[in-house]
């Protein structure tokens, strides 16, 4: 924080108080990168001896699988565009370019192995645009051509690699659609379990807004992309952001950092001040392990995938250490508090823009569940790693994801439960809950919390003593939540009525 306190984007961007919806929902979307299948970091020390049996399991890890995978198919789409209005920094909006209206666009996670059944839609009006995918091997000239304006591309590859990749537009002049946000990060998770971890997902990348708005937007210039010359070095598409609103975690909890450098040009010297990398991995694969790292240089177009535990509980900013682009916005922090909300249990959730609507190809046959997260229609997963006890009871009752949800309480629900056991709204939005108490002479109620312990209250009855006797109902209204994997109840049936609450997406 020293370092950068006095630099002059800073100073601007604390004078501009002014903080537009759509900023922090971009905010919303991309902090809760987290993601694994995996389940929540396991509080503790760390181990020396768990860390070495690390190393030598990355050791033995094969660094891709070859051939045509495992016959999962997945499919991704993704709607490219250039008319999207993103805060890249409070007060500054731009003229981006997108993937699925976000820059960077959503977050890709897939299983290594997996064959992705790719589509492009190119919204564009009058501009073509095209897709680059650095996990994937295919041939460029077949696959990653220009999609004319209007027209949908689909083609399929295998994702053999494990690791963090980027993908981007790659349409002449590629400097100017990265620059104006053609790009994003896809996790292909290994075929072998990564330890249980708290989880997010960074994507550096630069902007280089016009000197006057038009209109009151900035548009991206294309003759400072070319001088390298950028104002704003962002973390997630905006300024700062994880410095106003840092990240989480818990002292000695395991942390996994998968950060890709979309660029176009700045090479990022990424680095957690106050913390050293237990393990770092070039490319995100585990075969690449290198240990007690100080900071990690991540080439454009590249991407690591970083272990942690931070054994003290404080403000821990992780930054670029190239200084200057750190100053221009290229700075968050991560909190570390014991009193952290726990990390989600399984990743990714329905419609979180990690998923970029990867969806399970049921058609083309699957080889089993996939312990990733992408198997079922983006749904959570079990997490393997807590022993399947995590998965989402009948999350498949998840769909749809609304703002007005409605719950049931029927006749014997004391020992039946809810005729739902997974709700989901989007993030950031208010959503209400109309539950019906159609079981005559019992009370029942219903409640968010953040945590199958009850933790902490988010919306619905405040307290066991807010009951509706059936026959009854209520509708609550209940504040947006940030994105993430909470817990109802009924406060006077707890152990038989409950389920799982998705915040997800948000659009
Ligand atoms: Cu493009």
């Amino acid at each position: 924080m020293l370092e950068s306190r006095s630099t002059r984007s800073e100073r601007e961007v604390r004078m501009d108080a002014n903080r537009s919806e759509r900023g922090n929902a971009g905010i919303a979307v991309l902090v809760v990168l987290s993601l694994t299948a995996l389940g929540v970091g396991t509080a503790g020390v760390v181990r020396g001896g768990a860390r070495s049996s690390r190393a030598v399991q990355a050791a033995s890890v094969p660094y891709l699988m070859a051939g045509s995978g495992t016959g999962h198919v997945v499919s991704v789409d993704l709607t490219a565009n250039d008319t999207t209005i993103q805060e890249i920094a409070p007060g500054v909006k731009f003229n981006a370019w997108t993937f699925n209206g976000t820059a960077p666009g959503p977050v890709i996670r897939v299983q290594q192995g997996d064959t992705v059944q790719f589509t492009l839609h190119n919204a564009s009006k009058n501009m073509s645009h095209s897709i680059d995918f650095h996990a994937a091997q295919t041939p460029w000239d077949v696959n990653y051509q220009a999609v004319a304006p209007g027209k949908v591309f689909t083609f399929s590859w295998v994702a053999r690699f494990p690791g963090v990749f980027m993908y981007h537009c790659g349409t002449p002049p590629v400097i100017q659609h990265i620059s104006n946000g053609m790009y994003g990060a896809i996790v292909v998770e290994p075929a072998h379990t990564l330890a249980p971890a708290r989880e997010y997902v960074l994507v550096q990348s630069e902007f280089y807004p016009s000197a006057q708005p038009t209109g009151g937007v900035y548009y991206g210039d294309y003759n400072a992309m070319l001088a390298n010359q950028p104002q704003y070095i962002v973390f997630n598409g905006e300024a700062n952001q994880f410095k106003d609103h840092p990240l989480v975690a818990r002292p000695g909890e395991l942390i996994r950092l998968w950060v890709v450098d979309a660029g176009p040009s700045h090479w990022s010297a990424f680095h957690v001040i106050g913390a050293l990398f237990d393990s770092a991995y070039a490319s995100g694969n585990p075969a690449n392990a290198v240990h007690g790292v100080q900071t990690v240089t991540i080439a454009p177009g590249d991407g690591w995938m970083m272990e942690l535990r931070i054994p003290d509980a404080g403000l821990y900013p992780f930054v670029t250490h190239s200084f200057a682009d750190a100053g221009r916005g290229a700075l968050g922090i991560i909190k570390v508090d014991p009193k952290a909300p726990a990390a989600p249990k399984s990743y990714p959730t329905m419609g979180d823009p990690m998923t970029a609507g990867v969806t399970a190809d049921t058609a083309t046959g699957t080889t089993g569940p996939s312990t990733g997260g992408t198997g079922m229609a983006g749904m959570p997963m079990p997490s393997p790693a807590a022993g399947g006890t995590s998965s989402p009871p009948g999350a498949a009752s998840c769909m749809p994801m609304g703002t007005k949800l409605e719950i049931t309480a029927p006749a014997g629900a004391s020992t039946s439960g809810f005729d739902k056991t997974c709700l989901a709204a989007p993030a950031g939005l208010t959503f209400t809950v109309t539950f019906k108490n159609l079981d005559t002479g019992i009370p029942h109620n219903f409640a968010i919390y953040s945590d199958s312990n009850a933790t902490t209250w988010l919306g619905g009855a405040e307290s066991a003593a807010k009951i509706v006797m059936g026959p009854g109902s209520v509708t609550y209204t209940i504040k947006g939540l940030p994105a993430g994997q909470y817990f109802f109840r009924c406060d006077i049936h707890p152990q038989t009525m409950k389920g799982v609450f998705i915040v997800a997406g948000g659009h």
